[in-house]
Parts: C-alpha cells; sequence; structure tokens
C-alpha cells in the first residue's frame, strides 16, 4: 500500500553534515521525496512534534536539542514507506540499532540519535500535517518508477 510518512533530520545531522548521506539512503532505496525543507524549530513545534513524551524526565531535553539549530524536514512515499523508513532508521538507542540502519551506523547516544521516522499510519498523517503545509507536499509523476515499483498495482 502506498504510504506517506515523515523523516526528519535533526539538528545533529545538519550539524555533522550528513543530510545528503541520510536522504541520499531513502532515495536510493526508492522512497519518493515529496516534501522537502530546513526549518529552524521554534518552542511551540518542539512540544506539538513531541507532545507524546511530555510527561518523560528527558522532555526538557528533546526541546531544547532540537530547537538548537535547524532541521531538515522530508515527506516520503512508497509502499510500506512508514515501516521501511523506521527499519532503516533503526532502534531508538543506538548501540542496539543494527548495523546498516542510519543510527547503527552513523549514531553514539540515545539523545543524538540523528533521525525521526513516523511510527505507524496515523502518527505520519499527523505529523506530517504538523511539519507540511498541504501545498508543501507535491504529487508528481517519477520516469525511474517503472524500474522501481512493481507494474501491477
Ligand atoms: P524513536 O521513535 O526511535 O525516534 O524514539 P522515541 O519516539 O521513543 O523517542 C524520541 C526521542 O526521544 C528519541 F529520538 C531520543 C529521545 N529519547 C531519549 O532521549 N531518552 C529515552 O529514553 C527515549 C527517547
Amino acid at each position: 500500500m502506498t504510504e506517506r510518512t515523515l523523516v526528519l533530520v535533526k539538528p545533529d545531522g545538519v550539524q555533522r553534515l550528513l543530510v545528503g548521506r541520510i536522504l541520499g539512503r531513502f532515495e536510493e532505496r526508492g522512497l519518493k521525496i515529496v516534501g522537502l525543507k530546513l526549518v529552524a524549530v521554534d518552542r511551540t513545534l518542539a512540544e506539538a512534534h513531541y507532545a507524546v513524551h511530555r510527561e518523560r524526565p528527558f522532555f526538557e531535553g528533546l526541546v531544547s536539542f532540537i530547537t538548537s539549530s535547524p532541521l531538515v524536514a522530508v515527506a516520503l512515499e512508497g509502499p510500506n514507506a512508514i515501516a521501511m523508513a523506521r527499519a532503516m532508521v533503526g532502534a531508538t538507542r543506538p548501540h542496539e540499532a543494527a548495523p546498516g540502519t542510519i543510527r547503527g551506523d552513523l549514531a553514539m547516544e540515545t539523545a543524538q540519535n540523528l533521525v525521526h521516522a513516523s511510527d505507524g499510519p496515523e502518527t505520519a498523517i499527523a505529523e506530517l500535517a504538523l511539519w507540511f503545509a498541504p501545498g508543501e507536499i507535491v504529487d508528481y509523476a517519477r520516469d525511474v518508477d517503472r524500474w522501481v515499483l512493481s507494474p501491477v498495482d
């Protein structure tokens, strides 16, 4: 089933010059970029994004980290895009993230684990609406898809 999901290359990814490499992994896999922007996150957006963690002891640290420097928000589309992006990102705690995943290859600490990816269909819809205005998600055809996607869909 074709899905859309939100991925964030968080401030540590931007500061470590990893934006291109991280986005490249998703792009090379075949996921389609349908929205992309650099965002200087304010406290309101940070609190909305991490609302589920509001009562956790690490909440304040999360908000201050994600507002500390710009991040890159990307909307990705493809068959099973939500589970695919999660699998490519790897476990939350980098020492548990499998080699070959973004965190398993490039991250050391949970507090600076480089990427966020929506964790389910409802979250993906809510997070895409939070990070992108309707006109910022773009529908377009990709010629390469005849070599990437199943011809019988
Ligand atoms: P994930 O879905 O893998 O990004 O992880 P969560 O949504 O559970 O956590 C969101 C962010 O909170 C993580 F990226 C890092 C931070 N976090 C901590 O700092 N400590 C924790 O114990 C759990 C999460």
